[in-house]
């Protein structure tokens, strides 16, 4: 992979719950087309994961499933880079010099710190304000060109182009200037299916509000039953209807339908013959995913063998851009 002209592309994902069908829609599904195109870095995102409380042996579990996750939705070894984020520990030397070109007004207005301090207002900690500043670290590190989020992290990636800006400004040309690749149309953004004012997130205490990549079918179905909808019963995408809107964005990305296509469908239909739909096409799309990182998690050797290997090599490109960070910033590094 390395020499060739391709465009560096990084994402990552954290392992601080059960994956929802809300990252993989948004992220992980679009990493796949992306490997043929790009020098893809995709991580597990472990030192964002603990800005909120873990059980250490939870995030263990969930670090391995990731992993498995990535694989077994069709990203390859071979072609990308598939690595944990804390076995290359140039992520939190490079936020320390980030750190200091970073002003605490531009972390507290984040949306997303706003968000968590309010629903973990008993941990209000450094890291989760820090978190923008991290994630900028990740990108810059490996000379990023192109960041596949959803629509819900552009804050924290314009804060990733301004540091880089600001650094390149104060110190010379040091990193590539990141642009965010967001996903067009509604799939960008899945909410929550107890709420669908907001997005869906794997960290919801509530377990009726999202579907995650490991539940079984029963459990899928059961779960677009129970999702909240509008008033009325006509399967429509429209500002009015949020609730159904929202499965209809899950039903096409699922089925590969427009708007147009599935309102036809459900036409003269209820509420109930959709969502029952919804979830059984949910079930099948995850079904041979299911079993394939079902297979995966018994070879933990070979997952092991994966993250050594995409750890060693983020950790060399990782290495170049630092030693270069570190020049600038005046570090004596010996004759
Ligand atoms: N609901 C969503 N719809 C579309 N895309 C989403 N993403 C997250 N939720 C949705 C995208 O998934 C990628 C990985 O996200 P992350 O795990 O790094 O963090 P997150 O955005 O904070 O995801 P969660 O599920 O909401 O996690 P918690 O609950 O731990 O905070 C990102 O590209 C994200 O845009």
């Amino acid at each position: 992979m390395e020499g060739t002209e391709k465009k560096i592309l990084f994402s990552a994902v954290q392992p601080s719950g059960a994956v929802t069908i809300g990252n993989y829609i948004g992220a992980i599904r679009n990493f796949v087309g992306l490997q043929e195109d790009y020098n893809c870095f995709y991580a597990v995102a472990d030192l964002h994961a603990i800005t909120v409380k873990q059980e250490a042996a939870v995030l263990r579990k969930n670090t391995l499933s990731l992993m498995a996750l990535f694989i077994a939705c069709g990203i390859d070894p071979a072609k990308s880079i598939l690595f944990v984020q804390s076995h290359v520990p140039a992520h939190c030397e490079l936020t320390w010099v980030l750190n200091t070109i970073t002003y605490p007004g531009e972390l507290s207005r984040m949306t997303q710190f706003k968000d968590k301090s309010a629903k973990h207002a008993e941990n209000v900690n450094m890291g989760l304000m820090d978190y923008p500043v991290l994630m900028a670290s990740d990108i810059l590190l490996y000379q990023t060109a192109l960041v596949p989020v959803g629509a819900d992290q552009k804050q924290h990636l314009e804060l990733s182009r301004d540091l880089a800006m600001r650094f390149n400004n104060r110190y010379g040309q040091t990193f590539e200037v990141p642009e965010p690749y967001i996903l067009k149309g509604n799939g960008a953004r899945i909410m929550s299916l107890a709420d669908p004012s907001r997005k869906m997130s794997k960290s919801d205490e509530n377990p009726n509000a999202f579907i995650t990549m490991t539940d079984d079918r029963d459990t899928i179905i059961r779960k677009c039953k129970r999702a909240v909808t509008d008033s009325g019963n006509e399967v429509r995408c429209s500002e009015d209807k949020p609730g159904v809107s929202n499965l209809i964005a899950i039903y096409n990305a699922f089925t590969g339908n427009t708007n147009e296509q599935t309102e036809r469908e459900f036409e003269g239909k209820g509420y109930g013959d959709f969502k029952l739909a919804v979830g059984e096409a949910v079930a099948d799309a995850l079904a041979p995913i299911q079993s394939e990182q079902a297979r995966l998690l018994k070879d933990k050797a070979y997952l092991d063998s994966v993250m050594k290997e995409g750890a060693g090599k983020a950790f060399r490109a990782a290495r170049r851009t630092l030693s270069k960070v570190y020049r600038k910033v005046g570090f004596y590094s010996g004759e």
